[in-house]
Parts: structure tokens; C-alpha cells; sequence
């Protein structure tokens, strides 16, 4: 094992530090990537973007940012000490109180004195005769480390859109996933909000309290379920930490690592009030967990009418004027095809006087000029435009690295018509180069946490093995890859996933390849392949002393 954390002198004139694991990003990903590193006896360092840990939760700091899945699993679950000692004050987390835990387990487990922030990794190209990653950042420095761990996250590239005239525009303009650390001023101003995916539909309500008008600019209206966020329950709260390691047990047991009640008769087995009163409950405690009323919802396009129709109603009842109802109800894909959002009184913000809804798709943004947007033939002065437009998900951090592989096979090129990797973890080519929750693999259908979780173990053993069996190198086969490919394309095509324009598929983002990224087939039976696979010898890798 190296423990050789020491500058060198080295190519092109740069001190050259060397380590065993290079970490890119300080998210939560990053943050227990490095726990476990050290845990193994190797040296390591992150290089992380931003002045802080957190990842997301450091860049999403839009007014009403909030997680969707309870703060009691929304959590690392390998302390059972830090998940005894944290308490959360709300049934869903806000972006504050996530990323004051992000910075508490950075204390707790000492992680900061490995970070290297406000720096950003430009470049990591594979050295083929040492069989090692050369890493540069813009910050003039480089890393010779032996394994290279992208920690890089799913929603962290935000994606601005090409709008003729966005940058004459005057006023201010702020993303929802890069927001102003400052906090921003909106009050008494005029306020154009365009987007309305799971971050529009947070700000939106908060921006309505603060701003003399609020002007939505909708292409697509969503699904959104209430979120019925309140208070934690001292007694909710206790039942949890007396049984974390039964309940994060079974919540692995879930497809998506959330322990949730799940339905097991199909949405069209039982009768229509049944189901009405099911939907009911479920609508009444909130939360995205809706959907698993029953399991056919994402497989049925009938099964699934019967969900989108009964939220189709709630917006019609929430929203009182019809003629604003109607475009905010959403006809154009299956419930939950899109991520399903959780909100707080989104729906009943277009009742207020200040908030007007301009359907974008009737009526589309001709341009921006420097005093407000134009759509159809109607003028809209603003003082400030929020972009609540998303991210080039999932793949975009990765590619705005100059990743080079073997043979100077770039990253990006092979990536041309889509991502390929083998069980989301490596992609052939890029032999010691690991990512955690890549395309194909479940992470953002699920937990994320916990799929985060599982990953940097699974990464963490196999380089422990690694060791163990005196390897230099571990890469992906192209046999094994294309597979799995093969089978996350498959597994999406039985769903009604593939049925919605969305960031999955990565047609939000102009000229990306449309292809389904996620592996839909559940965060279990992923595990047990991924288990299965590193059982097996990590079969579908080769692992040997040199690369060719
Ligand atoms: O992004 P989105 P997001 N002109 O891509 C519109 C997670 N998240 O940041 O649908 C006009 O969903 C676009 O319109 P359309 C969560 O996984 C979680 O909201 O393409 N409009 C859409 O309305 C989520 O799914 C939480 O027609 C344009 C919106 O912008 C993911 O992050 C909170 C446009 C983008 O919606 C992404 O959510 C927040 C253009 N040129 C986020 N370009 C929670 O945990 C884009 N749009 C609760």
C-alpha cells in the first residue's frame, strides 16, 4: 500500500502531489468516498469546485429549496453515531439544514484537511505506462493519483438555455442551481421565473411572498404532490433513531432505497373508489411516495391515467380560476414519467393577484430585450428573470472534464451517442477511473444517498481488493459494458419512462443523444449485480499488473 503524500518536482515545470485515491467533488459522494479511503490506510485528496462541501446542496440555495425525500433517510446511514446525534427539524429537509450536515460530518469525521476547494479539475488524462491518472485543475496544480473517483454528482451542471436576447437582459439573472450565496433582494420587484420542473415549483411560492409581480413562464406544466411538510414529531423521530438499522435495512429492501408502503395489486385490479380512496390517503400524507399506491403506475399507461387523472382534478380544485387551471394541468406524458415533484402550495400560488401564468407552448418566448421577456405578442417588463431550467443531468459534470483514457480516447468522444459504462461504475477504456452513481446505474431514481452509499463501498472494497491481489489496474470489458448497456436500455423500455421528454433522457439539453440514462430496474436488484459481480471476482472486469 502508498502512503505517498508528497509533492514531487515534476512535467512542465508543476509540483506534481501524489496520492493513491484523487476524489473529484466534496459532495456527499465525495465526502464519504474519502472516509472510506482513509479507512483502507491510502492517501487521498478532493478537489472540489466550490468554497464548501455539499455538492448540490452548496449551489442549490434558491428561496424554498428543499429535499423531497424525508430528512429521517435523507442521510448517510454508515454512522450509526452521526445518525443517532443529528436531529432534523422538519419532515423534509431544507437546503439550510442540509448542508449544515454536510459541514457537521466534515468536522466530525476531519474531512477538510483533505479537500482542496475553490478548485476545479480541468483535465485527468490515464498514464498508461505508469498506470496512473495525471489530474490538473485550474488552479495550476496536479495530482498523480493511482485511482481516480468521480464524485462529480447527477445535478450539478446547470443548464442555461439559449434564448435569443438572454444576455442583454438587465436586470438580474439567477439560476436555481447556482443561486447567490448573498441571498437576492426580490422584494417590490417585477419577477419572470422560466422553468417549472421540481425547482421551479419550490421557488415559485417563496418568490410569489416577495415579489410586487411574478410573471411564470411555463412550457411544460407537472405532476406535483403536496409535500405536507411540518415540524419532525419528537415521538416519529425517536421510532426512527431507536430502529435506524432495521428501517435502512429494509429501505434498501425498496426499489428505490425509500422506505415507503407499497401497493402490490394493480391500479386496475381494484374497483374505481378503491382506488380514489387510496389515492386520497396518499394525497393527504404527502410526499412523493404517491406513486407507489400501485406497482403497475410506471408500466401501465391505463393503471397510470387513473393516478394522473385523480392529480389532474386536484389541480382543477386548487387553481379557482379556470382559464389558469387548465394549462397548469399536465397532459403531454404518464404521471411520474417525469420526476414527480413535492411542493408546497404551488398549485394555489396562481390564486394569488401578483402571480400571472404565461403559457409559453401557446404562446412561445420570441426573445429578451434589456427590459423583459417577449412571448407571443406580449411584452413583460421585469427587474430580474430566475432560470429555473434545470441541468445538463446526470453526464454534464462528467463531460466538462477533459477526461482521456487509454490511447487518448476521450470521455466525451466515446460518449458521442450516449453514455456506456459498465453497471454505471466504469466505462471500458478508462481503466482505474471510477463513478459513482454514472449512467446506468439507479442513483437518481431513487435515494440518492443511499445510492451514493452504496457505490463508494462497493468502490472501496474493489480497490481494497485491489491491493489485496497486488493489481495495477481494473477496467470495464467491452463485452460486459455493452450488456449492460443493453440491459439498462431494456429494462427502461418496459416503463412508461421512456414515454416523457425528460432529463433522463437527456433531451433538455440541445444536441445531447437521447438516451435513457438510468437503470430502472430497481436500487435491489442493482445492488445484488453489482454485489454479485465483485463475488464473482469482479467478473466483467479485467484486472491485471499493466495495462497493454
Ligand atoms: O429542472 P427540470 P429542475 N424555455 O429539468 C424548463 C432534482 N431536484 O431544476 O419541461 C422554456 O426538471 C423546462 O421546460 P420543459 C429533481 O430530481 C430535486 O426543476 O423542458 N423553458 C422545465 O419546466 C429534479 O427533477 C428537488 O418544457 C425551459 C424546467 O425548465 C431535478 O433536480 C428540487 C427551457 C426545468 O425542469 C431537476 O429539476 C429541485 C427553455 N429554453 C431539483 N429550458 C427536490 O429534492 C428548460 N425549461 C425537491
Amino acid at each position: 500500500m502508498q502512503h505517498n503524500d508528497v509533492l514531487e518536482g515534476c512535467a512542465g515545470g508543476e509540483a506534481v502531489e501524489s496520492c493513491d485515491v484523487l476524489i473529484v467533488g466534496a459532495g456527499f459522494a465525495g465526502m464519504y468516498m474519502l472516509h472510506l479511503a482513509r479507512r483502507l490506510g491510502l492517501s487521498a485528496v478532493v478537489v472540489e469546485t466550490a468554497s464548501g462541501v455539499g455538492g448540490t446542496w452548496f449551489w442549490n440555495r434558491y428561496p424554498g429549496a428543499r429535499c423531497d425525500v424525508e430528512s429521517m433517510q435523507y442521510s448517510y446511514s454508515f454512522s450509526e453515531e452521526l445518525q443517532q446525534e443529528w436531529h432534523w427539524s422538519e419532515r423534509y429537509a431544507s437546503q439550510p439544514e442540509i448542508l449544515a450536515y454536510a459541514n457537521y460530518v466534515a468536522m466530525k469525521f476531519d474531512l477538510l484537511r483533505d479537500v482542496k476547494f475553490n478548485t476545479r479539475v480541468m483535465r485527468a488524462a490515464f498514464q498508461e505506462e505508469e498506470s496512473r491518472w495525471l489530474v490538473s485543475t485550474d488552479q495550476g496544480t496536479q495530482y498523480r493519483a493511482k485511482w481516480c473517483v468521480m464524485a462529480t454528482g447527477c445535478l450539478s451542471a446547470a443548464q442555461t438555455p439559449n434564448i435569443l436576447g438572454l444576455e442583454t437582459f438587465k436586470g438580474g439573472i439567477y439560476h436555481t442551481g447556482n443561486w447567490p450565496h448573498e441571498g437576492v433582494a426580490l422584494s417590490g420587484q417585477n419577477v419572470g421565473v422560466i422553468g417549472t420542473g421540481s425547482s421551479g415549483i419550490q421557488v415559485i411560492p417563496e418568490l410569489a411572498k416577495q415579489a410586487n409581480h411574478l410573471y411564470v413562464f411555463q412550457r411544460t406544466p407537472n405532476f406535483s404532490i403536496p409535500a405536507r411538510n411540518r415540524p419532525m414529531d419528537a415521538d416519529y423521530e425517536n421510532s426512527w433513531k431507536k430502529n435506524y438499522a432495521e428501517r435502512r435495512a429494509l429501505a434498501r429492501s425498496m426499489p428505490a432505497g425509500i422506505l415507503s408502503q407499497f401497493g402490490d395489486k394493480s391500479a386496475l385490479a381494484v374497483s374505481a373508489e378503491e382506488r380514489r380512496q387510496e389515492y386520497e390517503r396518499r394525497w393527504a400524507a404527502g410526499g412523493t411516495s404517491f406513486m407507489a399506491a400501485y406497482p403497475d403506475l410506471l408500466r401501465n399507461a391505463e393503471a397510470n391515467d387513473t393516478a394522473a387523472e385523480f392529480v389532474r382534478e386536484k389541480i382543477r380544485q386548487a387553481v379557482q380560476d379556470p382559464m389558469v387551471a387548465e394549462p397548469l394541468v399536465p397532459v403531454d406524458h404518464p404521471i411520474g414519467a417525469k420526476r414527480i415533484c413535492a411542493d408546497t402550495n404551488y398549485f394555489e400560488t396562481f390564486n394569488r393577484e401578483n402571480v400571472t401564468l404565461v403559457d409559453i407552448r401557446a404562446n412561445p418566448i420570441r426573445d429578451i430585450s434589456p427590459g423583459g421577456v417577449t412571448a407571443g405578442s406580449d411584452f413583460y417588463e421585469l427587474d430580474s428573470l430566475v432560470l429555473a431550467t434545470g441541468f445538463d443531468a446526470i453526464t454534464g459534470a462528467l463531460n466538462k472534464i477533459e477526461i482521456v483514457g487509454r490511447q487518448g480516447l476521450a470521455l466525451t468522444e466515446k460518449w458521442r451517442d450516449g453514455p456506456k459504462t459498465f453497471l454505471g461504475l466504469m466505462s471500458t477504456g478508462f481503466p482505474n477511473l471510477f463513478i459513482v452513481t454514472g449512467p446506468g446505474s439507479p442513483s437518481v431514481l431513487t435515494n440518492v444517498i443511499v445510492a451514493i452509499e452504496d457505490n463508494v463501498k462497493w468502490i472501496a472494497e474493489c480497490i481494497a481488493y485491489l491491493i489485496d491481489v497486488d493489481a495495477e489496474y481494473i477496467e470495464a470489458t467491452a463485452s460486459a459494458e455493452e450488456t449492460w448497456m443493453e440491459q439498462v436500455r431494456k429494462t427502461a423500455e418496459g416503463t412508461l419512462y421512456i414515454q416523457a421528454k425528460s432529463w433522463y433522457l437527456g433531451v433538455n439539453v440541445p444536441g445531447k443523444p437521447a438516451v435513457f440514462m438510468p437503470y430502472v430496474g430497481g436500487l435491489p436488484t442493482y445492488q445484488k449485480i453489482c454485489d454479485d459481480v465483485a463475488n464473482e471476482g469482479y467478473r466483467g472486469f479485467s484486472i491485471g499488473k499493466r495495462p497493454n
